[in-house]
């Protein structure tokens, strides 16, 4: 059987911080800092912190701003961590929340209703707690039917889940599977730490995969191959779990080590011939050719990445048309990046142009899908 994504769903967060207003409230944390432990710096013991700068992050990474759960918390150079309010156990929880608004746009753009969805994936770089899944719980919200699992590859999560989904629907396992990309990065990101505290945004998008015969989205693409590939490396990490407590270490809300803390120089050095790599084997094993690829919907972490592998792959430069970009306005939002450019930036595709969807981030880990539009 054919598998398509007949549907995508986008939620975006209702705050937005610009990367003057993230500098701005750095630079005050940094000012504070260094007033504070002036003695100590002055005699040697302490080194200064140093202030971000609005140039070097657009030069460094394209992002110009970034979407947030909650804004107050992250500016508040005596918190720069995000306030987001407590929930009752019987209250849909605020990653639910998210994935429901996501998920009910792609069901509509599908032309489905939940009642048919027969398998629930939440896949994402950081679920809110260990259990019950959070896809179990938006699957009771939205009213699907089947079973629910989350899953997490950290930015490749959306990818390797929709080749899960592609999997079992070809396989004749499901006939309607929605996958919920939830990404809450602001609460997993260290805002006082300059070298990455402009990196990530909040969001979460949605798909829908199905069947291409009866299927009644009105821009679907048919998923012709997904490959996916992983190397460990300690170069993008988060030690946060449920170990930490047994651990007898005093651990605090800033702790670097319970936070996203990365490599980026290594990171970009490894991962972009490595998506070379697989995008050409991948393209090769089905005979096809690079320069067929209508568009690259990539991963959104660095603009400078992706331009690289574009180079790489098409021997040359390309239009904003040919690979497109988010990252000016939503940053990097982990695994949800490649499929906001998708859902931005496909229905003007034609029937039988191809496309390539590809993520790739920590693990080391990488996801890529040939799609043709139906
Ligand atoms: N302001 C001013 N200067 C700065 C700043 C700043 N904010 N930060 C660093 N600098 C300085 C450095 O100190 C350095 O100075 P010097 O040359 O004097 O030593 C200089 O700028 C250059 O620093 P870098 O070499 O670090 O800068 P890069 O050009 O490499 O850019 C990037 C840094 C943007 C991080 C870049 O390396 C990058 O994007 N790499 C790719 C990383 C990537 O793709 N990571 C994927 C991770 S995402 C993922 O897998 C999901 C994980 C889960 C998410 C969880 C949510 C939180």
């Amino acid at each position: 059987m054919r598998a398509c994504i007949s549907g995508t769903g986008l939620y975006t967060p209702p705050y937005a911080i610009t990367n003057e207003e993230l500098v701005a409230a750095f630079n005050e944390y940094v000012r504070r800092y260094n007033d504070r432990n002036a003695e100590a710096i002055a005699s040697g013991t302490l080194a200064a912190l140093e202030p971000s700068s609005c140039e070097f992050i657009e030069k460094a990474s394209g992002i110009k701003s970034r979407y947030v759960m909650d804004r107050d918390g992250i500016l508040d150079p005596d918190r720069m961590c995000p306030r987001l309010a407590p929930r009752d156990d019987d209250q849909l929880s605020l990653q639910a929340e998210i994935g429901v608004a996501a998920a009910k746009q792609a069901l509509e753009r599908a032309g489905r209703q939940a009642q048919e969805v027969d398998a629930v994936i939440v896949a994402c770089a950081n679920m809110q707690r260990a259990y019950p899944a959070m896809a179990i719980e938006i699957q009771l919200a939205l009213g699907c039917g089947g079973y629910a699992y989350d899953m997490n590859v950290a930015c490749s999560s959306a990818t390797f889940a929709l080749k899960t989904a592609v999997d079992a629907v070809r396989s004749g396992t499901n006939r309607c599977v929605l996958v919920i990309n939830a990404e809450i990065t602001s609460a997993h990101l260290d805002f006082r730490d300059r070298d990455s505290h402009f990196i990530f945004g909040d969001v979460c998008t949605a798909a829908v995969v199905e069947p291409v015969e009866g299927c009644q989205g009105a821009a679907a693409f048919e998923v012709l191959d997904a490959r996916l590939w992983t190397q460990f490396s300690n170069n993008i990490r988060n030690n946060f779990g449920f170990l930490n407590r047994t651990e007898d270490l005093s651990y605090g809300p800033h702790d670097h080590a319970l936070l996203f803390n990365q490599q980026g120089r290594k990171v970009f050095k490894e991962v972009a011939p490595a998506v070379v790599n697989l995008v050409q084997g991948q393209l090769a094993a089905r005979s096809l050719k690079v320069e067929g690829l209508r568009r690259l919907w990539l991963h959104q972490a660095n603009l400078n990445m992706n331009q690289l592998i574009v180079r790489k792959l098409l021997g040359q430069d390309v239009s904003s048309d040919r690979a497109p970009s988010i990252l000016d306005e939503y940053a990097n939002t982990a695994s949800a990046g490649s499929i906001i450019v998708f859902h931005r930036h496909h229905e003007d595709l034609h029937s039988g142009d191809m496309g390539l969807i590809c993520s790739f981030g920590a693990g080391y880990s990488i996801g890529s899908l040939i799609v043709r539009r139906v």
